[in-house]
């Protein structure tokens, strides 16, 4: 060989083995390039983001297993999608990573299996190396979004959208790497004291194991006032490494409620569905940023993520917020008694913790929410599911000893149930479904399940903004009807929320729901397809009065807000004026004149019933003396 030939295949080997050395290089396989049954489809991408939300009765057959999971009123297929791979780097491993597929995948490289993934909501990695040729590689992914007994959930209100939905990787590392793999975590479990101790356990291919002990001295704790974060990057011998966010707290439940780094706290939450508004769960990263921003804005400090594990990203957005977290599994209404269902509901269990174990944010696992709803007759007897959601409760505490494990439950007298949680929380929509109030159902609550300190998982009403009814009828609307008038949405949170603010015995309510969000089997409330009982609606344009309600509460802003600025005709002499205000005593002023001034009540509510109008245009205002002005406008017709 000519010494220039011999140079150049020193350099390329040289340059070879260096890359194989180099830490991992992560790729982003999201975005365009990808087909779905033929057609060109950008990643994120679902098939439902229309038809998942139109409430379209087309096609429909009467939900069997209850209600839009189960729905068959927009598309559930099997679909395949396929995209180029990059070509590989010789001398190192490939990996792509998928941060989640509803429900069922299958990956091919070059038309050969590598691997299958049942569960919407947690990521999973398969290694490709050995099914790449050097070049014109080719990924086939067949994504299936029917309805599946093996697969938890099997019933809920909400829609199963379809597709790859979140976004997809590509991973090269060095021979020896930190795993990618297991869990579809990321291969460094991070344990901290609030002492500043760190222990870390890497998970390495090709290679042992290894542990890591260090130390931060006076960490600052985390918490929602002061979200202090810490990031450490774990590198092995072979030099790959991974880089880690993490943070000190503690977080447990004593007699008396949920403490965090040893302060008592009432969390003031909210629930949230991945639907982010019109693009359905295909949601962009300033989607879940604007959400968030949005959650952040009414002042909550807690958020359920109902009813399953949603995007890595919206973790990182709590844990930069200090928003804690509630994190379900999704084993809702009801269960299969199979071990193919069984392990599926564990194996998504044991992936949430291990893939979400890193992030101070998370305060608690849960294990189900509203078990025995929909469980067909034959299979209700009591025994089974107990005993199957309480192996997914060990399966989490065997992962995580270091969190509570939760439950939301609507079933007071069902002990055997309520007493696999390790702290209880109650679903609950006095008014709404039943003709109790809030304080009647607390009585019932804690004398059915003998729990000293409870947790309000879900409350609340439906409220369509363009709907309106003043005055409201005494007794209950139907909530399966079609009007859900603004109104009575602020009405019975404002009573909800007065019966939890004076009660100590609530560790934390969570508001049923942040945002209107895809139910496809809903007909009701003058919109289909939607769950309507959201503080912002689905396409995120309206914050309805009922944000302001808690805005006022919560948040350290100044609020001064009018309900009911949408109803702006009335064939009434008369008109109720309702308002928030965190800012001191209210003056009412219609057309120009002055009518009376309130303090607001303990929930910030001011309100002034058979306010006169004139006919025609009116002008409703309400201020204070700090400088505050909200305006309505009302026209009123003639008789
Ligand atoms: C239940 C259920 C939620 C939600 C709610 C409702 O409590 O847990 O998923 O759909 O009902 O709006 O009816």
């Amino acid at each position: 060989m000519k010494m220039k030939t011999m140079m150049a295949a020193a350099c390329a080997l040289a340059a070879l083995s260096a890359a194989a050395d180099a830490p991992r290089s992560v790729v982003s396989l999201s975005g365009k390039g990808w087909l779905c049954d033929g057609d060109e489809v950008c990643i994120p991408h679902t098939w439902n983001d229309v038809d998942g939300a139109d409430g379209s009765p087309e096609g429909d057959a009467p939900p069997e297993r209850g209600m839009s999971i189960a729905a068959e009123s927009y598309v559930r297929k099997a679909a395949r999608y396929s995209r180029p791979l990059p070509d590989p780097t010789p001398g190192r491993r490939q990996f792509v990573r998928f941060e989640g597929v509803s429900r069922v995948a299958e990956v091919y490289v070059n038309g050969k299996f590598a691997g299958r993934h049942a569960g919407a909501f947690t990521a999973f990695a398969f290694e490709v190396t050995r099914l790449l040729q050097p070049s014109d590689n080719v990924m086939e992914v067949i994504v299936d979004n029917r309805w599946n007994p093996d697969v938890a959930p099997l019933s809920a209100d909400y829609t199963l959208f379809g597709g790859i939905y979140r976004d997809v990787e590509w991973i090269e590392t060095p021979q020896v790497c930190i795993d990618p793999v297991t869990d579809g975590a990321c291969g460094v479990e991070v344990d901290t004291k609030a002492d500043g101790s760190v222990h870390a356990r890497i998970r390495v291919l090709g290679g042992p194991d290894e542990e890591r002990d260090f130390k931060i001295e006076n960490p600052e704790l985390w918490s929602p006032e002061n979200p202090k974060l810490y990031e450490e990057t774990f590198r092995i011998a072979s030099g790959d490494e991974v880089k880690v966010r993490f943070g000190f707290r503690t977080v447990e439940f004593r007699e008396d409620g949920f403490y965090l780094n040893g302060v008592r706290r009432r969390l003031r939450g909210v629930n949230r569905h991945q639907d982010a508004g019109l693009c359905g769960w295909a949601a962009k990263r300033e989607d879940e940023e604007r959400d968030f921003a949005l959650i952040a804005e009414v002042g909550a400090d807690a958020v359920r993520l109902a009813h399953y594990p949603q995007s890595g990203h919206v973790y990182d957005i709590c844990d930069e917020k200090g928003i804690l977290v509630w994190s379900e599994v999704p084993a809702t209404n009801w269960l299969t008694d199979s071990p193919e269902f069984r392990s599926n509901l564990v194996a998504q269990a044991r992936e949430m913790v291990a893939q979400r174990r890193n992030h101070p944010c998370v305060f608690a696992w849960s294990v189900f929410n509203e078990i025995y709803n929909d469980v067909p007759p034959e299979r209700a007897e009591e025994g089974w599911m107990e005993r199957m959601l309480a192996e997914v409760r060990d399966a989490m505490k065997a992962a995580d000893p270091t969190r509570p494990v939760v439950a939301a439950s609507d079933r007071p007298a069902k002990r055997a149930l309520n007493d696999v949680p390790e702290q209880l929380a109650f679903n609950a929509y006095p008014g709404w479904y039943g003709d109790t109030t809030m304080e009647e159902d607390f009585s019932n609550w804690f004398e059915a399940s003998g729990r000293k300190i409870l947790g309000i998982a879900e409350y609340g009403a439906g409220g369509n903004p363009f709907e309106h009814l003043d005055p409201l009828p005494d007794g209950r609307l139907d909530p399966g009807g079609p009007i859900h008038p603004e109104e009575i949405q602020v009405k019975l949170h404002a009573a909800d929320y007065r019966a939890i603010a004076s009660d100590g015995r609530i560790w934390g309510a969570f508001i049923w729901a942040m945002f209107d969000f895809a139910a496809d089997a809903r007909r009701e409330g003058g919109k289909n397809g939607i769950n309507d009982k959201g503080l912002v609606t689905r396409d995120r344009a309206v914050k309805k009065d009922v944000f302001y309600f808690y805005k006022a509460n919560w948040s350290k802003e100044p609020v001064l807000h009018v309900c009911s600025q949408r109803a702006e005709e009335t064939a009434n002499a008369v008109c109720t004026v309702v308002g928030f205000c965190n800012g001191g005593p209210v003056t009412l002023v219609v057309n120009g004149e002055a009518v009376g001034t309130k303090e607001p009540d303990e929930v910030k509510v001011v309100t002034w019933s058979d306010v006169p109008l004139r006919e025609g245009e009116n002008e409703i205002v309400l201020k204070t003396d700090g400088g505050l002005c909200a305006r309505r406008r009302i026209f009123r017709t003639r008789p």
